[in-house]
């Protein structure tokens, strides 16, 4: 898996220093090697490398911790957030409404299948999608996008016969009119040639796409940065998505590089299959890479200043739906709810008490759950109360899942209201990151 080296190198690092009474420069200087050595691995540009580490000592070395976090946590809470920034930054939502979107790149990339994954994406949250096959350069093109959009029950329009994708495009845009969501496809080259360009810029013209997305696979390292920067010129591309990020070890490069284009990595494909599509977000990612769950200690801390947040929440009515999603994905990366229990005061006897297991839901059902979360209105997700009858039914039908799956999200979400309402919050506190790691 993609930045597999840097995940080992990281938790090793981080182990380091949580071992260590206190990190002073020869600790800095041994984890900066490592993560070095794991960028290098992971084929990031050897310069930025360098810039990274550099930056992650200057500030480790110069800037004070805050108050309430020690020595320690502030160097690790450094790492975290260079790291984020060097593969983008915070995540920008990604807008469940009507859109065009023009999907481009080089042969094989991955934008055929691609085109299928958006369509499934979006049709799960409740958007009638539809599908323009504008590659009229490559044999069998519109067979390829026919037979994804008859898995998936999305129409396709285009016409196997046509040479001219501007004209398809044209043509299939009469067609799209009912449709919220139009994704075109378009025609790769083996290499960057101006008459790809040529064609992506008038297929850009016609469709007057919202999103332009340049579909890249992981493995193709730092020559991400010179793809993106061509399209990035010819059409102003919105976003990037990273495909066959599953398949290997070297995916850093292509991320990095992406980074400082300031093209924005949106989701990755992680496998064939069209369900096999994520968003990325840096910093859930570094989070997962980092492996918090393993640091006990800070774990701990976290639990109790997370405890006392989300008490926090619930006393000032502001514990919404999403707080609870992330409470249980969160969860779920820690290890088994009784032990996560076990370090957070007030907590252990209420723990058995909590409804379900939590710890055992299934990869399928947080989906589900994202799903659901993702049909309700802003309104809805702050007073899940108002949820009721009718709405159930909409938000069922919206995120194509049964209206028993969303009354079962809605009933974790309230007991959880209740038993958390009596957890006693903790004494320290800690400002930052940590929250992230704890419930
Ligand atoms: N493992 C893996 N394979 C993928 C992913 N995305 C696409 N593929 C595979 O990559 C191959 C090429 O994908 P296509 O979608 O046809 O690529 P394309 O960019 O449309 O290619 P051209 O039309 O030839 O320019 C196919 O075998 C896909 O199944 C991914 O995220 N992971
Ligand atoms: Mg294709």
């Amino acid at each position: 898996m993609v930045l597999e080296k840097l995940g080992s190198a990281l938790k090793g690092a981080m182990r380091k220093i949580a071992g260590r009474g206190f990190v002073d420069r020869e600790v800095l200087e041994e984890m900066s090697r490592d993560i070095q050595r794991a960028l290098l691995q992971s084929d990031v540009n050897v310069k930025l490398v360098f810039d990274l580490t550099k930056r992650i000592k200057d500030r480790a070395l110069d800037e004070k911790p805050p108050s309430g976090l020690t020595q320690k946590e502030h160097v690790i809470n450094i790492v975290y957030e260079e790291l984020v920034k060097f593969l983008g930054g915070k995540a920008s939502g990604i807008e469940i409404k009507p859109s065009r979107i023009l999907l481009m790149g080089l042969f094989g990339s991955g934008k055929t299948t691609t085109c299928g994954k958006l369509a499934l994406f979006y049709r799960n949250r409740g958007l009638k999608p539809c599908l323009i096959a504008c590659d009229t350069y490559r044999p069998a093109a519109y067979e390829q996008l026919v037979q994804i959009g008859e898995q998936i029950g999305v129409p396709v329009f285009g016409d196997p016969k046509e040479k001219d994708s501007r004209k398809v495009m044209k043509e299939g845009l009469k067609k799209a009119q009912k449709f919220d969501i139009i994704i075109a496809d378009s025609s790769g080259r083996d290499a960057l040639n101006p008459e790809m360009i040529k064609e992506i810029e008038d297929l850009n013209k016609i469709l007057e796409p919202e999103e332009r997305i340049l579909v890249m696979p992981a493995d193709l390292g730092q020559k991400a940065e010179e793809q993106s920067r061509s399209f990035q010129k010819a059409v102003g591309i919105t976003g990037v998505i990273m495909t066959k990020m599953e398949g290997t070890a070297k995916g850093g490069g292509a991320l990095s590089a992406c980074a400082t284009t300031g093209a924005r990595v949106r989701f990755i494909g992680t496998g064939e299959k069209l369900e096999s599509l994520e968003r990325f977000d840096a910093e859930r990612f570094i989070s997962r890479l980092i492996g918090f769950g393993d640091l006990k200690t800070l774990v701990e801390k976290a639990k109790e200043v997370g405890a006392e947040k989300t008490a926090e929440k619930i006393i000032s009515g502001k514990f919404t739906l999403e707080d609870f999603y992330q409470q249980i994905e969160q969860l779920q990366g820690m290890g088994s709810l009784s032990q996560v229990a076990k370090m957070i005061p007030g907590f252990s006897k209420l723990g058995k008490k909590l409804p379900g297991n939590f710890m055992d839901i299934q990869e399928e059902k947080m989906k589900k759950f994202r799903y659901i979360i993702d049909s309700m209105t802003p309104e809805e997700k702050r007073d899940p109360d108002l949820i009721t009858g009718s709405r159930i039914k909409r938000i069922a039908k919206g995120s194509g899942c049964s209206e028993s799956e969303v009354r079962e999200l809605l009933k974790m979400y309230k007991q959880s209201k209740k038993v958390m309402k009596k957890i006693k919050p903790g004494r320290r506190g800690m400002p930052g990151f940590m929250k992230q790691f704890g419930i």
